[in-house]
């Protein structure tokens, strides 16, 4: 096999020479960690592009939702998604709160805002739903469940990075967004991410669990652990936060072609933009119904894979059928008819900044007959 490979994402990389020059600096000046000038002209300056007014920056996506559940001293029962990264049900897990699975929308993948209101007991404290592929969730109407049964809402925005509703952040919704900046995301500071919140207040516990709990020298206030982010990853996200809008476009661009081939084909769906949402192309998902298409999803996938074009089934298997939950009630396939079938249909085109006309055509040939 002679062909390129063409994987499913690809890192947005800062110009070398820019990020030598601030690497420059942090040699010199000789503070590469622990709240940094960096660490602290990244906060300020995502909290501008994300449209939100408290940022805190972690050292991955997983480690906010650890916190956030910590912060706002969730215990009990969580409802969640199955359909989602393993990392969300984790963070509720590794909490001691049990997780909850409840069905998701066809339409976006999303939690089941109906399905959450039937899964409510008298342990359920908080709600855990992802914006999965950056799609946003009904926040309207989830907010509105959560405060007829006082629950909070941890909203796992790894995905939605700069997705906006009616000129509105998507991460303002609900008590807290996390976000992932892997470098496998939209933007990526390698490994890193971010918990959003609306106080000043809460930004100030945050920080603190995110530094074992210190809250000064020699004072600790609670049960912190280390995410801190250091000085070079945070100069790596200032450079990157510069050319993220590009990469975005050009994602976008990728979308549009995408569309236009494959929505002739039988047999085989993908998401629409949503009315009045700035998207970010964070991934292409398409379905396979294998009668239309005369090819189950596995036969599609392993065709592409054999000319190494590499999508990724995500999010198959769902978190529900791990080991570690397939015991729960609710991890039932019965109880998640709609997220089995999108997860047994489910391939994430290739899908970044610097895919070619060429690589387009090569993986578009591979499923347009
Ligand atoms: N919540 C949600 C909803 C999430 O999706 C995630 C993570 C999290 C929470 C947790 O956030 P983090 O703690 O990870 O920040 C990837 C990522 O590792 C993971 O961040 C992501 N979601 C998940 C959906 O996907 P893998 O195991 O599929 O990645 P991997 O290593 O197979 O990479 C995929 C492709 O990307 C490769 O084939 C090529 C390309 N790639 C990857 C890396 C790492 C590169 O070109 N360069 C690279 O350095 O998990």
């Amino acid at each position: 096999m002679n062909e390129k490979q063409i994987t499913v994402t690809s890192p947005l990389l800062p110009d070398l020479e820019e990020f030598n020059a601030l690497l420059k600096e942090i040699w010199d000046s000789k503070w590469v960690t622990n709240n940094g000038s960096f660490h602290q002209q990244l906060e300020k300056e995502l909290a501008g592009y994300l449209k939100v007014p408290y940022i805190s920056l972690f050292t991955n996506g997983t480690l906010p939702l650890l916190t956030a559940l910590q912060a706002l001293r969730i215990t009990g029962e969580v409802i969640t998604t199955p359909y989602s990264f393993v990392a969300t049900t984790h963070s509720i897990w590794w909490n001691g709160c049990k997780p909850v699975f409840v069905d998701i929308d066809p339409a976006t993948g999303n939690i089941d805002p109906d399905a959450i209101e039937a899964a409510i007991t008298n342990k359920t404290t908080a709600i855990m739903p992802v914006h999965v592929y950056g799609k946003p969730c009904d926040t309207k109407r989830i907010q509105e469940i959560a405060d007829k049964y006082g629950l909070k809402v941890i909203y796992d925005a790894a995905h939605a990075f700069g997705v906006e509703v009616n000129g509105e952040s998507i991460l303002n919704a609900g008590d807290m967004s996390t976000l992932s900046f892997h470098a496998t995301k939209v933007y990526n500071t390698l490994e890193g991410g971010a918990l959003v919140m609306h106080d000043e207040a809460t930004k100030k516990r945050v920080d603190y669990l995110k530094n074992f709990g210190f809250a000064g020298e020699t004072e600790v206030v609670a049960p912190g652990i280390n995410s801190k982010v250091d000085e070079v990853r945070a100069a790596y996200g200032i450079l990157n936060l510069r050319q993220v809008d590009a990469a975005i476009e050009a994602r976008h661009q990728v979308a549009i072609k995408y569309r236009e081939a494959l929505r002739p084909v039988e047999g085989i769906t993908f998401m629409d933009d949503m009315p009045g949402v700035k998207h970010n192309y964070s991934y292409f998902p398409l379905f396979v119904d294998a009668e239309k298409y005369g090819m189950t999803r596995d036969e599609l996938y392993e065709k592409m894979k054999a000319h190494n074009v590499l999508g990724r089934r995500y999010f198959y298997p769902l978190i529900s059928t791990c080991s570690t939950y397939r015991g729960y009630e609710s991890a039932n396939p019965k109880n998640l008819p709609k997220a089995h079938k999108m997860a047994d249909s489910v391939i994430c085109l290739p899908m970044h900044h610097e895919l070619s006309v060429e690589d387009i055509d090569r993986v578009l040939g591979l499923i347009v007959k």
